[in-house]
């Protein structure tokens, strides 16, 4: 069951003492999930930089002088030539990101539309995040075999207009009910470590937990603080703030896959451990996340091998009304 937490609650788990708060955390983590099981997410960025967004964590606005080359929409077959090989390197799901601001529909989104076919197809849940849609757009997607839609509301309510200024948190939230309604899992969350406070942590999980049903999948990311960004000086985060983090999501977002996301190349495998530990599900694997460096994958195999843990499954916990939409799907393609 759900339980529903005020704010104060949720920040009073966050100040756990930490050894204690693991311990919750643990104890949530094996009453939910395969604890040991660890999904190997794989993503390719299919259209980089030149967004005329401004959110100022991101090396992909145009605006900022990063070197991040721009490169327009990849080709379908290189899409699954690339959803081939992460496949081959244990991966069950795989995440497309476009630095869009929102998707138009044009031959472009026909384009992802059947990148999103081709990679459903080889039985890798498709996850895609290309910015603000309408319901008729992620219905589309969903229809092409979409799996989950991936929007971040990135941090407190309170606190998005010091991050984003081109888009409201109401605008996040919009897109996200625009996905729920074409039946797609939803994949929601955001970023420690640009300077916010525990409350403004503890506020975007607050949101994220009263999402009716809550989502199925939660990326936290600590900031890549990349050069001609406006959160390039901003400190790394500390491992005891990415765990508490962590800890706290697998508390209150129970049921929900809890992705360790960007930052890892700053973490070592002890501070990874006591994420897993804590409840996180998933990591993205692959020497490159969007545009910034990840770990090695040999390395991060090395530590699934350390640590005892399992990539999991494709499909393992799919909502019934999806599993049959990818049966439908996959028969009639
Ligand atoms: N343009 C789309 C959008 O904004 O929804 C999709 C791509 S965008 C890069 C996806 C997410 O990546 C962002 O919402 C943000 O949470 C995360 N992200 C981007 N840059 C990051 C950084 N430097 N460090 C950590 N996370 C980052
Ligand atoms: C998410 O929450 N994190 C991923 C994925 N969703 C799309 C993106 C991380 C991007 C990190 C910065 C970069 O590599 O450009
Ligand atoms: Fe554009 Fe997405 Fe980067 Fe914002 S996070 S600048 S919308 S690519």
């Amino acid at each position: 069951m759900i339980i529903e937490r005020s704010k104060e609650e949720i920040l009073a788990i966050y100040n756990t003492p930490l050894l204690e708060l693991i311990s919750k955390a643990v104890e949530v983590h094996g009453q939910y999930h395969k604890t040991g099981e660890v999904q190997v997410s794989s993503l390719l960025s299919i259209k980089t930089g030149g967004c005329p967004e401004d959110c100022s964590y991101c090396p992909q606005a145009a605006r900022y002088h990063t070197e991040v080359k721009v490169h327009k929409l990849m080709g379908v077959e290189e899409v699954s030539a690339c959803a081939d090989n992460a496949k081959k390197g244990g991966a069950s799901r795989m995440c497309l990101g476009a630095a869009w601001r929102e998707v138009r529909d044009n031959k472009d989104f026909d384009k992802v539309l059947d990148m999103v076919k081709t990679i459903n197809s080889k039985g890798l849940e498709v996850c895609a995040t290309l910015g603000m849609v309408t319901e008729d757009q992620a219905r589309r997607l969903a229809e092409a075999g979409l799996y989950a839609y991936n929007h971040n509301i990135d941090t407190s309510e309170e606190n998005y207009n010091n991050v984003i200024s081109t888009r409201t948190f109401d605008d996040r939230l919009n897109t996200i009910k625009n996905v729920r309604k074409a039946g797609l899992t939803v994949c929601s969350g955001g970023i420690i470590g640009m300077g916010e406070s525990a409350e403004d942590r503890i506020g975007m999980l607050y949101t994220l937990s009263l999402l009716r049903p809550q989502p199925e999948s939660v990326p936290i990311n600590a900031l890549v603080a990349v050069e001609g960004t406006p959160l390039a000086d901003q400190p790394p985060v500390p491992i005891w703030d990415m765990v508490r983090m962590i800890a706290t999501a697998r508390i209150v977002l129970p049921k929900t896959s809890v992705r360790l996301s960007a930052g890892r190349l700053q973490m070592s495998m002890e501070g990874q451990a006591l994420c897993f530990l804590a409840g996180a599900n998933s990591i993205f694997a692959g020497d490159k996340l969007l545009t910034t460096p990840n770990p090695k994958y040999n390395e991060d195999m090395e530590m699934f091998k350390l640590l005892g843990l399992t990539p999991k499954k494709a499909f393992a916990e799919k909502p019934e009304e999806i599993l049959q939409s990818i049966y439908v799907n996959t028969s009639t393609t």
